[in-house]
């Protein structure tokens, strides 16, 4: 039976003690200077070796089977690995990179002290690998403590106040750098009242919890509201152009740093779903980004300005203003118009985090400006931590996709950022199982090259050491297809959304047609799907480039799975497998109900492997689960029928 909980406060996720092994039993030499960085190193193997009865020694150490040596380049995050003549050894040129060869050699096991090993070089490809919380310090009327939170209330923040107790900050700290992750911003993008208020005079609560991160290299950044400058400041105006707005944002930068040395940055969602931006002032998004870039640029600070831009007050009767479009439209105009540490971070797709949606087009198209990817851990539509969604294979679509078409190593944008999942739910996440989709998205942060599967299995082998193959086999046998699975049962063919309104979970096919959102899917008795086309549609496949424009322009040629997000077709239209798309609609809604109760067979099977609580809690939530897939197969299905009037092939009973 594996995993483990610490006294019964919270769960040891993928860092349980007994991870530590084969680190903890060998003898090791830091061949380091003090630092930060290196004390916190010095600390893990410290607690592996009183664990295990290994030892750590500073100098000497000639019969030290690891050597962990770091040169004096503190924020250096790479690191080499090699093996020779018995000895391990991982070279650094700074304390961080030695902080994540630590955690790679504890990845790597026994396998870390076994045979020879050419030496191998780690490098993050993204150098900021950064977690949004969208954590509310005062409890939201609607949102309550954690916006879109599924996992219990804040790390952070409880009924307006900062948690004293940062215990579990730190163990956070440390998760997270033991998947790589290295910034933090502790507030929700929507900025209220209270939340404003961190920027100054509760920015002691802000320096509190980067002191407990800071150990694992972590930095911490803070969203801050547009309006600041009047809201806080007392100013007539928050004009990025007015010399009192900038030299505002200037002075409350300066004490930001006084308190918060290696502060990361602001990060703002301006203009966007009510929230205040430089749009009132007759202002581009450049100049509000520009305004405070400027204020941090002397102390290497970030704005990671949100690109997520868009009517949120459309007319559904509109047919030619189209969502998807909009970051694109507002945006690509500005390219070369931001500072250099200003960067612009643009939600994956065109919409909203969806099952199913193209990359959005915006990457790739604004080469002279810094763009970080935008990705949700917190699975707001696909399941909201009550359903299992392994959101690895999706994450490295998206990191794999290249805007030219070209196969390339390269990266997709300059950084990624993802909204976490993390609460103070004692499994940290609400499904236990979504702890994966946390450290898969530290990983392929680090590496979005990895095969996402080989990350799951360092997940597995992590959170239970010395687990029988059948456990990992199981967690495959569930995690795996998982996403896919979750898309068979809701909105098909990439359409998205049919979730009920305001809190987006579970069915209502039409919850969103007739809403200001702009988010609609135009069923009819004919057919169903959005022509986004360029020829007879809004036009929007005409902002990718070549390869794209013309896949994504003809039914034929765009990939079935986005059929229904690019094109408006016929009940009839025939896929490539010989199916019509109303069969298809049916077929996946029954397959993917059956898909997640074998999910729960499966899991009911390895009771003897988890530890109990950990087991009562997935299997608690696949009874959630299954209910709420049968409920979305019955809706989805019953109202395509009634549009349609076309029956099943296969004569199963649709409502
Ligand atoms: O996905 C939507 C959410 C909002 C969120 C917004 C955003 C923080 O429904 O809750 O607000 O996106 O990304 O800004």
């Amino acid at each position: 039976m594996t995993g483990t909980t610490y006294s019964g406060d919270f769960d040891a996720a993928w860092l349980p003690p007994a991870a530590f092994r084969a680190v903890g039993s060998r003898r090791t030499l830091i061949r380091a200077g003090d630092g930060l960085w290196t004390d916190t190193v010095h600390r893990e193997l410290n607690g592996a070796c009183e664990r295990f009865g290994g030892r750590v020694v500073r100098d000497g150490g000639e019969d030290a089977e690891l050597v962990l040596e770091a040169a004096d380049a503190p924020d250096d995050e790479s690191f080499t690995l090699e093996r020779r003549d018995g000895v391990t050894t991982v070279t650094a040129s700074g304390g961080r990179g030695l902080l994540y060869g630590l955690f790679h050699v504890v990845r790597l096991g026994e396998d870390a002290f076994a045979g020879e090993r050419a030496r191998e070089e780690h490098r993050p490809a993204y150098a900021t690998r950064m977690l949004d919380h969208w954590d509310n310090v005062a409890v939201h009327p609607v949102m309550g403590q954690v916006e879109r939170g599924y996992a219990g209330g804040s790390l952070f923040w409880a009924d307006g106040r900062a948690r004293g107790d940062l215990d579990r900050v730190r163990a956070y700290g440390r998760l997270l750098a033991a998947c790589g992750i290295n910034a933090l911003a502790v507030n929700n993008v929507n900025v209220h009242a209270t939340e404003a208020r961190l920027l100054t005079d509760r920015i002691g609560d802000v320096a509190a919890i980067a002191d407990v991160l800071r150990p694992y290299g972590i930095r911490t950044h803070l969203s801050v509201t547009f309006a600041a400058p009047t809201v806080l400041g007392g100013l007539p105006t928050a004009d990025p152009l007015d010399e009192a707005v900038r030299d505002w944002w200037a002075e409350a930068t300066r004490r930001v740093y006084e308190e918060i040395g290696d502060f990361g940055g602001y990060v703002v969602k301006a203009d966007s779903e009510g929230q205040p931006g430089p749009f009132a002032y007759g202002r581009s998004h450049a100049d509000g980004a520009n305004m405070l870039a400027a204020a941090l640029e002397p102390y290497g600070g970030t704005v990671h300005w949100r690109a997520f831009v868009y009517d949120h007050h459309q007319d559904w009767r509109d047919r030619t203003t189209d969502r998807a479009r909009a970051a694109y439209d507002h945006f690509t105009p500005l390219d070369g118009a931001f500072a250099p540490n200003a960067v612009l971070q643009v939600k994956h797709g065109p919409m909203d985090f969806q099952v199913r949606e193209p990359v959005s087009p915006l990457i790739g198209a604004m080469p002279d400006t810094r763009l970080a990817v935008e990705l949700q851990i917190t699975q707001e539509y696909t399941g909201q931590q009550r359903h299992v969604c392994w959101l690895g294979p999706m994450w490295s679509e998206v990191l794999r996709f290249r805007p030219d078409g070209e196969v390339s190593t390269g990266r997709l944008a300059d950084g990624l950022v993802a909204v976490s999942n993390a609460g103070d739910d004692p499994f940290w996440t609400g499904h236990p199982l979504a702890q994966a989709n946390l450290y898969t998205f530290g990983r392929l942060a680090w590496d979005p090259a990895a095969d996402p599967r080989a990350v799951l299995d360092e997940w597995i082998a992590l959170t239970h050491p010395g687990a029988p193959e059948r456990l990992a086999e199981g967690l495959h046998a569930v995690l795996d297809g998982s996403w896919a699975t979750y898309e068979k049962y809701t909105a098909p063919l990439g359409v998205g959304f049919m979730v009920q309104p305001g809190h987006h979970y579970g069915p209502s096919v039409d919850g969103y047609e007739y809403s200001p959102w702009g988010t609609y899917h135009f069923a009819d008795r004919d057919g169903v799907g959005v022509d986004r086309s360029t020829a007879t549609g809004t036009g929007y496949t005409g902002q990718y480039a070549t390869p794209w424009a013309e896949v994504y322009e003809f039914p034929d040629t765009c990939p079935e799975e986005l059929l229904l997000f690019f094109h408006h077709v016929p009940y009839g239209h025939v896929l490539a497998g010989g199916k019509t798309v109303i069969q298809h609609i049916y077929d996946t809604h029954f397959e993917g109900v059956e898909e997640a109760e074998e999910a729960r067979r499966v899991w009911a099977g390895l009771a003897d492997l988890v530890e109990p609580a950990r087991h009562a809690r997935v299997a608690e939530r696949f009874e959630e689960q299954l209910r709420s897939a049968r409920e979305w197969r019955d809706q989805i299905n019953s109202y395509f029928l009634r549009k349609s009037g076309v029956p099943d092939e296969r004569g199963r009973t649709i409502h």
